[in-house]
């Protein structure tokens, strides 16, 4: 069963090397205010878990460059189970201005999260 599931990663790997997604494009200043944002969100999450490329890919989309934390090592393991509540990935947490932390599981709605902030700060037209 280890042997498949590790095969199945792979392969999974693979395929989203291949058909990476294209980033979307910033004007320099406003992929730096995104860079800026970003540097509050940290993804746990596992190499070859289908959701965590899910999420993966859709932070390559949006070019957001995310902190990644491997939530199969330690510290980062026990951080999530006991600040997140759950040992699932993906989670991102996510650091409010305030200094609240929320922990965000699910890889829909961390999509649809980062969709809704990120998603309109793309290139402005020109002209
Ligand atoms: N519905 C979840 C599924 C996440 C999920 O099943 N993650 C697996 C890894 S692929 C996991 O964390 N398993 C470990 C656990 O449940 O403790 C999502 O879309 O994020």
């Amino acid at each position: 069963m280890f042997i498949v599931r590790w095969i199945l990663g792979r392969i999974i790997l693979l395929l989203s090397f291949v058909f990476s997604p294209r980033g979307l494009k910033r004007d320099a200043q406003i992929q730096q205010q995104v860079d800026e944002q970003t540097q509050s969100l940290t993804l746990y999450q596992f190499a070859a878990c289908p959701f965590c490329v899910k999420v993966r890919r859709q932070m390559k989309r949006l070019s957001l460059n995310v902190a990644l934390k491997d939530a199969k090592v330690s510290p980062h393991k026990e951080e999530l189970l006991a600040e997140g509540g759950s040992p699932k990935v993906p989670c991102l947490r996510i650091e409010h201005a305030n200094g609240d932390v929320q922990w965000m599981y699910e890889s829909s709605d961390i999509n649809e999260y980062l969709t809704t902030r990120f998603a309109a700060q793309e290139q402005p037209c020109q002209g």
